[in-house]
């Protein structure tokens, strides 16, 4: 007999679910979280495991929203479920408990399918989370192939769309394996939806947040800071990777104040400087972060603003020491 692969032994773990199957992405889920689940969704329908894709937070980005409409992904949001409680079972795709953004919803945790930082067991009885991937698109991706099943026109480019979108187009925290999932999945894919999307990133509120926010740009030693003034905190993390792309820039802090705390997006280029090391530097002893080498967030609540400085220069401050600690300890 041929070893369960994992979709097999998920797929035998779902099928003892006392109620409803629910997956859940993280929160203000991105073109890779909306992939992935999507992605799943299906494979499971075809072992005959029904479920609904349940998320928190609004999708607030245009190719987000405009990948929903043109591969026809059916996403609820968790207010929306009258059914969801405790006897339901989640899957939670592209993000674990305890990260911080992801809502902890009355459902039970059966599993995660995830490429973020590893944060322990917290009681799923399945677990795949491959830290060192850089899309969890390719992680749904390589289950289709393990499982010899073709994945629809539809499916192949939402989930090649997953993978460009988080490895930044092949160049950001990316492994062989999203590589060759990428070179797979193009096979059965459509450019021209990918073309659509990427026509769709931006809509004149998002440009005019950009505009705003660009002219706050200060650097200093290779570090890009910026504040932006939008309730959309999507539009930060893309806003920092345009702050990347300049040549005196190598690591990007960019934040947003929002009425409930402060957002933070860590960016980082630089071999030396972990975005994720650094995001957790800044909230220390204020908030939560975490993420990536190469991209992390972070958030603390607006009661630990700081009172005695302002929040930009402590931002700075914190940043600044961060990476000349680091270069003091590699001399
Ligand atoms: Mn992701």
């Amino acid at each position: 007999m041929n070893t369960p692969t994992r979709l097999d032994t998920l797929a035998e773990l779902l099928k003892a679910a006392p109620d409803e199957i629910f997956i859940q992405p993280h929160n203000v889920p991105d073109p890779d979280a909306i992939a992935s689940c999507a992605g799943l969704q299906y494979l499971l329908a075809r072992r005959g495991i029904p479920s609904v894709i349940v998320y928190d937070r609004e999708i607030e980005k245009a190719d987000s929203l405009q990948m929903l409409d043109l591969f026809g992904i059916d996403m609820q949001p968790a207010a929306s479920v009258a059914t969801l409680g405790e006897e339901d079972w989640a899957v939670l795709v592209d993000g674990q408990k305890g990260g911080g953004n992801l809502s902890d919803l009355p459902t039970d945790e059966v599993a995660c399918i995830d490429h973020h930082e590893y944060r322990g067991n917290q009681g799923y009885r399945f677990e795949d989370v491959r830290p060192e991937v850089g899309a969890c698109s390719s992680i749904i991706a390589g289950y289709f192939f393990e499982n010899a099943v073709e994945p629809p026109v539809l499916l192949a480019t939402a989930l090649l769309f997953g993978i460009m979108k988080d490895t930044d187009g092949l160049t950001r925290g990316v492994a062989d394996f999203d590589v060759e999932m990428f070179y797979k999945l193009f096979h059965f894919s459509d450019p021209g939806l990918i073309k659509r999307l990427n026509g769709a990133q931006l809509t004149r509120p998002d440009l005019d947040a950009y505009a705003d926010a660009f002219r706050t740009i200060e650097v200093y030693a290779g570090i890009g800071f910026m504040r932006l003034d939008t309730p959309d905190d999507s539009l930060l993390g893309s806003a920092g990777d345009i702050v990347l792309s300049l040549d005196s820039v190598e690591v990007v802090v960019a934040w947003a104040v929002r009425e409930a705390g402060v957002k933070l997006s860590v960016r980082s280029e630089s071999p030396q400087v972990a975005a994720n090391g650094l995001a957790r530097f800044l909230v220390d002893g204020l908030g939560f972060g975490g993420g990536h080498a190469h991209m992390a967030g972070g958030f603390f609540p607006a009661d630990k603003l700081p009172v005695d400085r302002g929040l930009d220069t402590m931002l700075r401050y914190r940043a600044i020491r961060f990476v000349e600690m680091l270069a003091g300890s590699t001399d």
